[in-house]
């Protein structure tokens, strides 16, 4: 496993959708405190959902969980646009330990380029006016947090140049790394979006360093198949009942199992004109805990007759999208995914227990 984390934010309903999404959370722990907030379904890196944060003043960010060791190598990576700049210097991302201390952030300044700053210092930019106002960068962070003050390492890629290569910062700290924030921009910007968000670490054998620009797109089932144990709410076709607009959740029309070992699979479309290399596919499945008493379930990839199972998930009571595993190779040929082995791909739920 190398990416830890992949979110192009299509899924969600909006702002309190992602952050009652398990991985998701706001830096207060109070859904309806990410004030500003909106997940419209257009103006993404490519179109697609995004995060946007607008002109109301955020006090809480958004914070992606994801565990960082202090002795591993990890790159995080989004796609930003701003409609401006602020009037003084302003937090654009960082990661940050389980007790809310910033261990590095990237901040956004009123010239238009990215200063950083550790547990002590402030690196001021290397190089003037890296980004220009509307028009999506990919930002890529590079960063070991080290086992000792200052063994830290940094480094800093906009649009697949390197701005800042930074080391012996003040990275460590005695509680655990948790989690990766991103931050509205606050007075003086309108707007800022951010999309396609990417967390990996340096381990296994492909999707270890930098990426480059990614493109995270979502496939929809559009076929049933011949295993189809789980019931249906109405019709004789389960694709239709889950294959719903993104939005607020289908309260009414759905797919449902008690049954351990229950299994139903379906077709998913196409790739729409191609891709130029796929890094991972991740299931994302909206699922409810309908009844009282312990149920859990998993989704999973079959690609001809192999299946690759994701975790197993204990559903809560409210429909909220889990993440259900990164398949970062093809389950029949165990080597990296191609078109067609996307486009022939089938998701599987199972009820586990
Ligand atoms: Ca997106
Ligand atoms: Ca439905
Ligand atoms: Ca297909």
């Amino acid at each position: 496993m190398a990416i830890l984390v992949m979110d192009g934010f299509d899924v969600y309903n909006d702002i309190t959708d992602l952050i009652s999404s398990p991985g998701w959370t706001s830096t207060n722990g109070n859904p309806v405190q990410a004030q500003g907030g909106s997940l419209p379904r257009t103006g993404g890196a490519f179109g697609g959902a995004a995060v946007q944060f607008g002109t109301s003043s955020v006090a809480y960010p958004l914070q992606r969980q994801c565990p960082f060791d202090y002795d591993k190598t990890y790159v995080a990576s989004f796609y930003f646009k701003t409609t401006g700049f602020p009037t003084t210097t302003y937090p654009l991302c960082g990661v940050y330990t389980s007790s809310g201390t910033r261990l590095f952030g990237l901040f956004i300044t009123n010239t238009a380029t990215i200063s950083v700053s550790d547990q002590t210092s402030n690196f001021s930019a290397a190089a003037a006016s890296v980004l220009t106002a509307n028009s999506f960068y990919h930002i890529e962070v590079k960063f070991k947090l080290g086992t000792a003050a200052n063994t830290g390492t940094l480094e800093i890629r906009v649009g697949g140049t390197v701005i800042y290569t930074l080391t012996g910062l003040n990275l460590f700290n005695a509680s655990p790394a948790s989690g990766f924030r991103i931050f509205n921009p606050a007075t003086g910007v309108i707007g800022c979006w951010y999309d396609d968000l990417v967390i990996l670490d340096s381990t296994g054998d492909a999707n270890n360093d930098y990426l480059g620009g990614i493109r995270i797109d979502t496939i929809r089932p559009n076929a049933d198949t011949a295993q189809a144990n789980f019931a249906l709410t109405s019709g004789a076709s389960g694709y239709a009942l889950i294959n719903d607009a993104f939005g607020s959740a289908d309260t009414t029309g759905y797919i449902e199992s008690y049954t351990v070992g229950a299994k139903s699979e379906f077709e998913l479309s196409n790739l729409v004109g191609g891709s130029n290399g796929i890094m991972a596919v991740q299931p994302r499945i909206r699922a409810t805990k309908s009844d009282a008493g312990s149920r859990t379930y998993r989704g999973y990839l079959k690609s001809g007759a192999v299946a690759a199972n994701g975790p197993t998930i204990t559903p809560a009571i409210g429909w909220l999208w889990h993440t259900n595993g990164i398949f970062e190779k093809a389950p029949d040929t165990e080597d990296a995914w191609t078109d067609n082995g996307i486009n022939a791909l089938k998701l599987g739920l199972e009820v586990v227990s």
